[in-house]
Order: C-alpha cells, then structure tokens, then sequence
C-alpha cells in the first residue's frame, strides 16, 4: 500500500474549480521518490467528503484543510477536515485574510467617493484591516495626487499609490504584501487588481480587458478568486471586481465602522448611550467631516428597512 494515501497532509485552498477544490500543499515536511523536488509547493485536484456536508461546512478559498488519499502521481485527493477560521470576507468570499487591499483608480473608472467608502466598510464589518491602495497614478498630475491621499489620511486610513504602466510604488507595496500573511484585492471591475498580479508575479498571465469607453467601466475580466504565493510564505488574491458591496449592519453599530466617527467617539462619548449621530442634543459627531453625509444617507435607509438592516 501507498504510505501517503492514508497519511493527512496538511494544505490551503487556493481555488475552486467547478465542484472541485485545488488545494496546494506544502510537502518539504515528507519525502516522496515520484515528486519534482526542484518545487516546494504542489497543486490537488480534491473532492471533499461527503461528512462535511452533512456538518454544513463550507470551504471556500484561503480555508485551511486536512486532506487524504492522495495520489500524487495524478494529483488528486480528498478534503476531510477544515480549520476553523481566523476571518471571512463574504465578498468577495475568501476566509482567513489578513489584509483587504481596496484598489481604486482615480480615473477609468473614476474615483468614487461612496464607492470606496461601502468596500470599506466591508472590511471593516468582517472586522478585517484595510488599505487602500490607490491605482492608475500615471493618468493623473502630482498634486491631484496629493489631494487624494490627503482624502483618504482624513477619513483614518492609509493608501498605498501605484502605477502597473511605470511602476511606481509596486515594490512598496509589494514589501508590505510580504509582511502579511494573506492579502486580498477587492474592488471594483476595471480598477487593475489582476494588472498588479501579472506585474509582481511575473510568472503569471493572467486575463485583463480595458475598461469600456462608452460606460468607463471595466467588463468583468476576472470571474474566480485565485490565490497567489508571493514569497515569504505570503499570499495575494485576485478577485472578481463588483461595483456596490452592500451594506449590512446594525443601526446602533454603524458609526462604529468609520474610523474618523470612532476617534470622536473614543474622545468623548455622545451624552446618550443610543446616539445615532443624528440631531440629538450632546453628539459629538462632526456633522461637516467629509463622510458624514454618507453616514446619514444609509443609516436612515438602514433604519426604515425590513430587518435585517441593510442600505441599499
Ligand atoms: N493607465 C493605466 N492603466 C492600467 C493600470 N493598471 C491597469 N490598467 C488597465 O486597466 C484595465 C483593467 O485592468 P484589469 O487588471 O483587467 O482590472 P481588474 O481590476 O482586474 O478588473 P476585473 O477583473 O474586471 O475586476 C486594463 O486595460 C489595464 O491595462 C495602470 O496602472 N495605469
Ligand atoms: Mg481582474
Ligand atoms: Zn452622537
């Protein structure tokens, strides 16, 4: 009998294929004759058992698992166990992220103030770090530049800008993808997550598409996540841009998810326990900050929706 098939192997999903899951693993740990030992890392074409449907486990890409029977001269397996997980983003959905990279254009397609701010506050409702990270740089002038970033500083959060067509600012983010262990690019279609892909791994070609002329948005290249090893042991994951995350959350929660309403609030709480940050008398809420009008528009769509709370 083959010593691996009944031997658990340790892997991560890296893609869904189909009814399929492709697991890569990482096999330095144990030896095998038949393997190409010039490559650390291999790819499985599993199926998962059928136990974990009855338990209502979903796998989804970035989830730890335990597969068996493997076979690797035809690098098939099957998944009996997943991990449970350290995050999950619902979409787009990847488990385990460390780091949400929102990519935004400034221009093709525009920057969009409502747009960042609602990838924003998926991460920030998956409780999941965000970075912004500002892309198409080239089409723009320096200090078109400056005013953007000074934008994002002011709602709390840091933005990384870059340009695939120059490459200016790749290796600074590339640097900080390195240090995390499981980075994911979400945006909108048409912003350039799978251009940075083909540019820091050059060993991948990925699919992309200009953006349409007519309606200056992108067409919808990518239709899966992928996970990619970027060194270090880290990860990056191309995903399928969409244009308007929705909005799920509690009323009473939402301002906690904007970190320029947070710091107000950390400062010096509002004089009524369930302040909404509307008019009530002792707010501290800076009705001028930049999304505040944000803020109000959703929350009141969240407030006259059937439950669960959403915004439109
Ligand atoms: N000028 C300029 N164009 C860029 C840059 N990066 C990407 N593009 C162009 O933008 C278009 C869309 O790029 P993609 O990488 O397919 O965008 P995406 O975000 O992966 O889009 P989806 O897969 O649909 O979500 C392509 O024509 C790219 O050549 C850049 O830094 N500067
Ligand atoms: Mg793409
Ligand atoms: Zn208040």
């Amino acid at each position: 009998m083959n010593k691996n098939k009944s031997k658990k192997v340790k892997g991560i999903v890296v893609a869904l294929k189909a009814n399929f899951l492709i697991v890569e693993i990482d096999f330095r740990d144990f030896k095998d004759a038949s393997l190409d030992q010039s490559s650390k890392k291999i790819t499985l074409l599993c199926t998962r058992r059928s136990k974990l449907d009855y338990q209502g486990l979903f796998i989804d890409v970035g989830d730890k698992v335990c597969i068996e029977s493997v076979d690797y001269k035809n690098k098939r397996a099957v998944v009996s166990d997943v991990d449970s997980r350290q995050s999950f983003l619902k979409r787009p959905a990847v488990a385990n992220v460390t780091l949400v990279s929102i990519c935004i254009s400034v221009d093709e397609p525009l920057f969009d103030i409502e747009q960042v701010s609602r990838f924003l506050l998926t991460a920030e409702s998956a409780n999941i770090k965000p970075l912004i990270v500002l892309t198409k740089i080239d089409l723009i002038t320096k200090n078109e530049l400056i005013l953007y970033i000074n934008q994002i500083n002011s709602w709390g959060y840091d933005c990384v800008p870059v340009s695939v067509q120059n490459s200016q600012g790749i290796d600074s983010l590339l640097e900080r993808f390195r240090k995390t262990e499981l980075t994911v690019l979400a945006g909108p279609s048409g912003v350039g997550k799978t251009s940075l892909i083909n540019n820091i791994i050059p060993t991948v070609s990925l699919s992309t598409s200009s953006v349409s002329k007519k309606l200056k948005r992108g067409t919808h290249t990518t239709r899966h996540v992928e996970l990619f090893a970027i060194g270090n042991g880290s990860l990056l994951a191309d995903t399928p841009g969409f244009n308007r995350p929705e909005i799920m959350c509690e009323p009473s929660d939402f301002a906690f998810l904007f970190p320029e309403f947070r710091t107000q609030l950390s400062n010096s709480p509002c004089k009524f326990r369930n302040c909404l940050h509307r008019d009530e008398p002792g707010c501290v809420i800076d009705k001028d900050l930049e999304r505040y009008p944000f803020y109000r528009k959703n929350l009141e769509e969240m407030i006259n929706s059937p439950l669960p709370y959403q915004a439109g």
